[in-house]
């Protein structure tokens, strides 16, 4: 262990705050990107500054820790891959980690590479401007650190601002209040109380089987149900590890890199186990269930790759919708509460699909109770619970799992200004514009690790992350061959790309789910679908193509 680990923190112990210091490079931000994004600048020769706002690395991981937090991805390809030492020597013990695991690897791989040295922690950034007349992006935080460096490379995370629910008198509660992103350290005990969760979004459906085993008395107050599936969850087998490491740099290249998701778990099902159908429109209900319940049975994401049209068609979509439906009859005994769960404000899939362990058998235990919100709305938050139109339901502990400003809530929250001092709150006011994910015109140096009008939160974010933060370096390796120093779109690539991003969600059911893929969570927020959905084996061929048509697309000074 080492002395940082032994002090629980990243550790800034003996540092003081940068004043006016100097790098090659500026990193916002210690999570997946952040640390691979440091590992690479730094052996590449550069001296570089890593500003991250929780008291140690993980990003994501470090924030939620709610109870039953765990990856949606298998945990075998939720990894890096850019060490093969790295993914050898590391043991995964559960099919998908939890999060206390994913930590503790991100800790490993912090303290393996030796990465902490150059992460300031307990560091948020307000200010990141651009100084055209010396090209460098000055970066300050709200600590005081004020750091200068030609190049600034925002890994800041997709999902990384919580959203609170805008709802009367919610400060007025004086029972114990939790938020799923911002969970207490020491973890919590649920025992003897009655605790009530606003949210039924992944987070929630993680956390809610969990809460349940603990509390007298859960109350679930749904506003909007969600599709989920089983994960299946179990301990890894070694020996199907084991054969799967192997066989590493092959999964990694086909599975994870070519494939549309990233999230590579084909192996876990093999093919000839795992029916696939083009399309559900000519099939029967018997013949869709059948197909479907492989993916069910063996649990995960995957379950929407079962069959091909259920993105882009209504009525195939609907038939999987179906399946769900009748499966959540099938487990949830209460026919009410069954009905309830059962969503139909959107396509299956157009909102990020959930994996649960046991959610919708939860309901079946007696210490559980759904109060759907759409018939009884929240009317306010009282001293001692929630008042519904209804009832008022008295609590001792209130849950928040009410989701994120995600994709762009991160970059918007601090003050970053381009040439002239545009901002890019403003350049973004209609919504996220950038090309390829990775810079927007008007921001010279400026990456933005796996930004809005990428994959990203569509994929395995892990395959994202390493693929944008190769790709950076090697834009950067290029500009120091041709001794350029300076790199930003064209602003006639990016309005292209933009376009073709919106068309290719159009093409898409993506569109009509309301979700936060197009911001429709938070109020005010413009609604553009902002992930790239053509997935990554797709984009990495643009991205490839970009780079051997002389960085097309992107203008060098
Ligand atoms: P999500 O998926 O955005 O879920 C948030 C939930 O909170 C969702 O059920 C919302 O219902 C609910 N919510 C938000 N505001 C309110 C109010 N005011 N009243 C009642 N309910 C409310 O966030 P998660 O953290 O669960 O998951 C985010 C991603 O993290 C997930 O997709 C995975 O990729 C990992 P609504 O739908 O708005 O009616």
């Amino acid at each position: 262990m080492s002395d940082q680990q032994a002090q629980g923190k990243g550790s800034n112990q003996g540092y003081t705050t940068d004043q006016g210091a100097t790098f090659d490079a500026l990193v916002v931000g210690a999570g997946f990107a952040g640390l691979y994004m440091l590992h690479r600048l730094r052996a590449m020769g550069m001296r570089v500054r890593v500003y991250e706002a929780g008291d140690n690395v993980g990003g994501t991981w470090y924030w939620n820790r709610y109870p039953g937090a765990r990856c949606d991805a298998e945990s075998l390809a939720y990894s890096y891959s850019f060490s093969p030492e790295l993914e050898q020597e590391w043991q995964w013990s559960e099919r998908y980690a939890s999060q206390p695991e994913i930590l503790r690897y991100v800790e490993h791989v912090a303290d393996r590479f030796d990465l902490r040295r150059d992460i300031r922690f307990e560091r948020r950034v307000n200010h990141a401007h651009y100084d055209s007349q010396n090209q460098r992006w000055n970066l300050s935080t709200e600590q005081g650190d004020t750091a200068t460096a030609p190049i600034c490379i925002m890994a800041t995370g997709c999902l990384s601002v919580p959203q609170l629910p805008d709802i009367d008198g919610l400060d007025d509660f004086q029972g114990a209040r939790y938020q799923a992103s911002h969970w207490p350290h020491e973890g919590v005990d649920f025992s003897g109380l009655r605790v009530g969760v606003i949210g039924t979004g992944s987070s929630a459906i993680q956390a809610i089987p969990e809460i349940a085993k603990q509390a007298a008395q859960l109350t679930v107050l749904q506003r909007t149900p969600n599709f989920s599936v089983p994960a299946q969850n179990g301990p890894l087998d070694p020996e199907f590890a084991q054969a799967f490491k192997a066989n590493y740099r092959d999964h990694r290249r086909y599975h994870q890199r070519g494939l549309s998701s990233g999230f590579g778990d084909l192996e876990v099902v093999p093919r000839e186990r795992a029916p696939m159908a083009e399309s559900a429109l000519p099939l029967s209900k018997q013949e869709i269930a059948e197909i479907c319940d492989t993916y069910w049975n063996t649990g995960g994401a995957r379950f929407m790759g079962a069959i091909a049209d259920a993105f882009i068609n209504e009525e195939a979509n609907a038939k999987v919708a179906a399946y769900v439906h009748d499966k959540i009859h099938s487990i949830v005994q209460d026919g009410q509460t069954a009905a309830a769960l059962c969503p139909t404000d959107h396509p299956i899939g157009t909102k990020r699909i959930c994996v649960d362990t046991n959610y919708y058998a939860t309901y079946n235990r007696d210490n559980v109770r759904l109060v759907n919100l759409r018939q009884t709305p929240i009317e306010q938050i009282t001293a001692t619970g929630v008042q519904t139109s209804q009832e008022h339901i008295e609590l001792d502990a209130l849950v928040l799992a009410t989701g994120f400003d995600a994709m762009t809530g991160a970059l918007l929250r601090m003050d970053i200004q381009g040439v002239d001092g545009v901002r890019l709150a403003d350049q973004w006011q209609a919504g996220p514009v950038s090309y390829l994910g990775l810079m927007v015109s008007g921001f010279p140096n400026l990456f933005t690790v796996t930004g809005p009008g990428s994959p990203s939160v569509l994929s395995n974010m892990m395959v994202s992350i390493e693929q944008h933060v190769d790709f950076i370096c090697d834009c950067l390796e290029h500009m120091r061959d041709g001794q350029k120093t300076t790199v930003e779109p064209a602003a006639a690539a990016q309005a292209q790309w933009v376009e073709h991003v919106n068309e290719v969600a159009n093409a898409t059911l993506f569109p009509k789910g309301g979700s936060w893929y197009l911001g429709a969570n938070v109020e005010g927020k413009p609604q553009v679908f902002m992930p790239y959905a053509a997935g990554v084996g797709v984009y990495r061929e643009v991205c490839e193509d970009v780079v051997a048509d002389d960085y097309r697309g992107f203008q060098f000074g």
